[in-house]
């Protein structure tokens, strides 16, 4: 597949206050992200708040942020859903709309069998032309080394974004499956980490905020400065740190905001924060900043 790596923002969803899809605050965030420097964009995962949108909306997140980023970059779409049939869909207007690559997480809610977790992708992937990004999100424990080997195998599997706590697989993944297959640290907290273990690149929510702080992170791996690296890690974990204390994802579009970006609201059942409620929060990433 085209190689897909850097920085790429899980990117948010923004709704106005009536909770419908906002257009023009998504072409602004798009064009703040590319302005400071996203390599590419990974659109309507959980970030996204996709299990909260019908498939129309998805579908309009999708037109609207490729229209806007007009090909500088290239743009991954998230399709998962617990119906094979629905993923599809979503998949195949992904690639009429201009889409590089499609993404899912695995089915889940119920307790699906390891052979039906390859049907889903297996049926997703042959759906499209589109090279499938496989989402494991290890936390969740649902798919294991040989599942995640036999996908790798499937024709359109040409990537595979890796959310866990630790590198090991990820990296033994990466040194088995060649370059051609993209590997993507699915953990803010890890990405210096995650590229130092052979990530091509890093897919996450904080990259809405300061994916400049993270161009800096990569340039440091790409230096083999270990040292400044983790430095500029730990930065951004202090802060990251310190959100994860507040709901997740609607902090992010507090936080956003005093970027002077009105970046919308999240939908319910999150909470939107009034931006009194957040002012341990700014100071606290005030101190971080003054260190
Ligand atoms: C997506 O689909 O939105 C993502 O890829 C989100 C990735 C995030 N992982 C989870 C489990 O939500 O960016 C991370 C995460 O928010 C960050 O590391 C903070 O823990």
């Amino acid at each position: 597949m085209t190689q897909i790596k850097g920085v790429i923002p899980a990117m948010m969803t923004f709704f106005d206050k009536e909770e419908n899809v906002d257009i023009q605050c998504t072409r602004r965030m798009v064009d703040f992200m590319l302005d400071h420097g996203a390599d590419g964009f990974y659109l309507t995962g959980s970030t996204g708040e996709c299990f909260t949108m019908t498939a129309e909306e998805r579908n309009l997140v999708v037109d609207t942020v490729i229209d806007q980023v007009k090909g500088r970059v290239p743009v991954i779409v998230h399709v998962g859903d617990i119906g094979t049939k629905k993923s599809i869909e979503l998949a195949k207007h992904a690639y009429e709309a201009g889409a590089d690559a499609i993404s899912s997480v695995p089915p889940f809610y119920w307790k699906f069998r390891a052979d039906d977790i390859y049907s889903y992708y297996k049926d997703i992937s042959e759906a499209t032309p589109l090279p499938m990004v496989v989402y494991n999100i290890q936390l969740a424990g649902l798919m294991d080394m040989g599942l995640l080997l036999k996908l790798a195998d499937l024709p359109n599997v040409h990537g595979l974004k890796y959310t866990a706590r630790s590198h090991d697989e990820m990296g033994y993944l990466k040194e088995k499956l060649g370059s051609d297959f993209m590997i993507y640290s699915g953990c803010d907290e890890m990405a210096f980490s995650g590229m130092c273990a052979g990530a091509d690149g890093i897919i996450g929510s904080f990259y809405n905020l300061f994916p400049d702080l993270y161009k800096k992170i990569l340039a440091k791996v790409e230096a083999s400065d270990i040292k400044g690296g983790m430095r500029l890690q730990k930065i951004a974990d202090e802060v990251i740190f310190a959100a994860l204390k507040y709901d997740f994802p609607s902090v992010l579009h507090g936080m956003m905001n005093w970027r002077g970006l009105e970046s919308g609201y999240s939908r319910k059942p999150f909470y939107n924060y009034e931006d009194s409620e957040l002012t341990g929060l700014k100071e606290e990433i005030l101190r971080i900043k003054e260190k």
